[in-house]
């Protein structure tokens, strides 16, 4: 894939629902953990003294913010609620026409043929390691309305279709004691997530989008679908699955965004 993309600046005409973006932003800020969480790292005093940095160079100031980064990964994992779901929205809320995001344009899309497409399950993995999108399709399949958060400014809800991730795993005879799984993509992205997350009921394998097989755009032949997470953490094309104690990072991790990622 040519042409990485840094940064890009949000596109002013997607509708932004900004009612309901400020309301699970109230609801959210409601929790008492969190308020604690935000007073907590509010001071620069503060920061110095939970990462014991002295802040007075680049390098102390680095090692600083990767302190910060690693203690928002254990502070969020501590605090997300395995039990507690995403808002869901009605169909009539869907975002007409979602948009699409990668690190690259849309005319670079992968295309990834469905007769030959098997998805692969490696590492802490008993059973069943390669998986046919007919495989895939003939499990029990469920729908949810939810709406995704990107990072770069803008969200978005959409309806997406598939299998529940944990039944998935469970059926595969994947070791849930595992620490992350990691997703490789066809176009080369990779992410990965926790146990936890990777068991949340709302946590899809999705084959489809608003009804209609995913398409290409949106992650053919299938995108993890993670509504407790931001846009960054929910990859598209998936090709293989790895399960492992060994911390993964991923595409936009490894290059600073947050690894834990809720939204
Ligand atoms: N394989 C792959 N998955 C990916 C990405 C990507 O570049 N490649 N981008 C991520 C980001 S940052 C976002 S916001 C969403 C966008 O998904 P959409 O195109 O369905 O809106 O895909 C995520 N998953
Ligand atoms: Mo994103």
């Amino acid at each position: 894939m040519n042409s990485p993309k840094r940064h890009r600046i949000p596109d002013p005409a997607l509708p932004l629902d900004a009612k309901s973006i400020i309301k699970d932003a109230q609801n959210e800020l409601r929790l008492p953990q969190r308020r604690l969480l935000g007073k907590r790292l509010l001071t620069l005093g503060g920061l110095m003294l939970l990462s014991g940095c002295d802040l007075t160079n680049d390098k102390s100031v680095n090692t600083m913010l990767q302190k910060v980064s690693s203690f928002n990964d254990d502070a969020q994992a501590l605090l997300f609620d395995p039990r507690k779901l995403a808002p869901t929205y009605p169909e009539s809320m869907i975002t007409r026409p979602f948009p699409f995001n990668a690190y690259y344009d849309i005319d670079q899309v992968p295309d990834v043929g469905a007769l030959n497409y098997r998805l692969e399950l490696n590492g802490l993995v008993k059973g069943k390691r390669i998986w046919t999108l007919d495989q895939l399709h003939a499990l029990p399949q469920e729908s949810q309305v939810t709406r995704h958060i990107c990072i770069e400014g803008w969200s978005a809800i959409g309806k997406w279709g598939g299998v529940r991730f944990a039944d998935f795993l469970l059926l595969a005879g994947a070791d849930t004691t595992a620490k992350y799984v990691a997703f490789h993509c066809a176009d080369n992205y990779w992410t990965s997530i926790d146990m936890p997350t990777a068991l949340h009921p709302q946590t899809l394998l999705t084959l489809t989008y608003d009804g209609s097989i995913l398409p290409a755009k949106y992650g053919f032949p299938m995108k993890l679908r993670i509504p407790t997470k931001l846009g960054y953490k929910n990859p598209k094309h998936i090709v293989a699955i790895r399960l492992t104690n060994a911390f993964p990072g991923g595409y936009w991790e490894n290059q600073g965004y947050n690894w834990f990622g809720g939204s």
